[in-house]
């Protein structure tokens, strides 16, 4: 939308995803295809909402996040909103303002939530009549589990095979509203990690020797989660997504020097979360590139599983989410 001083602006809100069948590991690290595809659901109540005003005239990009400054993705981002600058044929600086509500860059997938909306609503100042799926290729540029983020629910981004990574995209398998999960997050940490995705992934490519079998195994756990995501089945999701995320740990574990993303806490919780579930309560873990811990239940479940994590010493605090919508325009 342009205003009056011929600004181009728009705002726009976008959820973390939580990834159940993983993604570690790029074929093209220019334009972020991934060896692997991967499977997520995104959340609804974590959020990232970010302004983005194209101002003609200015030159550098001005970038704030949570009212600051921001310096250690100001390249990522500008690189993002270069590509969607080469689309609209706009050679000017943006004031980008982001704001997310949970603790940023610490394995809660504010990468994810954050480049979904920055795409979505630079597109929209813009005026590029972008599809979704268009939407999700820009996305997956800029970080690639941002491709998910663009759509709610049960998201599966495919691994793709044309050279130009245009089919590398997400699509939604399943809404939100139609399998209602929960999420619990256990922060045992608020730190920044120490080794970022995009690095642990380049390592964990040249040097652990896990790299082909987890290339090898990825398409038939795709296959157990999209039947299970559709036939609504708990426990069939819970053992392929805990499978999923423990080889993806096993496989960085055996890098050079090994990523070990878990403290103490993050390791407690896994036991508590797979004991519960022995106890017959539905609930499982999944844990990404940092410490916190993911627990995934059933709506009755919910409360228990909070309290049980958050009786593990160490925990923090003890989020809650439901399942969300994909990326939207919200009041500028
Ligand atoms: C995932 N993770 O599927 C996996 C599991 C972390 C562990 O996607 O380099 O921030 O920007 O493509 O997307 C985190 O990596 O990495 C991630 P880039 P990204 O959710």
């Amino acid at each position: 939308r342009a205003g009056a001083s011929g600004e181009l602006h728009a705002a726009s809100q976008a959820q973390p995803n939580i990834a159940l069948i993983k993604y570690w590991g790029k074929r093209d690290a220019a334009l972020n295809l991934p060896v692997v595809g991967s499977i997520s659901i995104t959340l609804e109540s974590l959020w990232t909402r970010t302004d983005v005003r194209f101002v003609p005239g200015q030159k550098q990009d001005r970038i704030t996040l949570n009212g600051r400054g921001e310096e250690a993705e100001s390249r990522r981002i500008t690189a993002c909103l270069d590509l969607l600058r080469q689309r609209a044929g706009v050679d000017y600086g943006a004031r980008v303002a982001s704001r997310n509500n949970f603790p940023t860059a610490a394995g809660l997938a504010s990468s994810a939530s954050g480049f979904a909306a920055l795409v979505h609503a630079g597109a929209q100042a813009l005026g590029l009549a972008l599809s979704l799926a268009e939407q999700s290729v820009l996305a997956r540029r800029c970080s690639g589990s941002a491709a998910r983020s663009i759509f709610g629910g049960y998201v599966e981004w495919a691994h793709g095979q044309l050279a130009d990574g245009t089919d590398s995209v997400a699509r939604p398998l399943l809404g939100a509203d139609a399998w209602p999960l929960r999420v619990a997050v256990a922060i045992t940490s608020t730190a920044a990690k120490q080794v970022g995705s995009t690095e642990g992934m380049r390592r964990t490519a040249q040097t652990s020797p896990y790299q082909s079998a987890w290339i090898d195994t990825q398409e038939a756990d795709l296959s157990r989660a999209r039947e299970a995501i559709l036939a609504r089945d708990f426990e069939a999701l819970a053992q392929v997504s805990e499978y999923s995320c423990l080889k993806m740990h096993a496989l960085a574990l055996a890098a050079q020097p090994g990523l070990l993303y878990w403290n103490g806490a993050t390791v407690e919780c896994m036991h508590r979360v797979r004991a519960l579930r022995q106890q017959g309560v539905p609930v499982f873990f999944t844990v990404d590139a940092g410490p916190q811990l993911k627990a995934v239940c059933l709506p009755s479940a919910i409360e228990q599983v909070k309290a049980a994590l958050r009786d593990v010493p160490g925990v923090l605090d003890v989020l809650d989410s439901g399942l969300g919508e994909g990326a939207r325009n919200i009041a500028a």
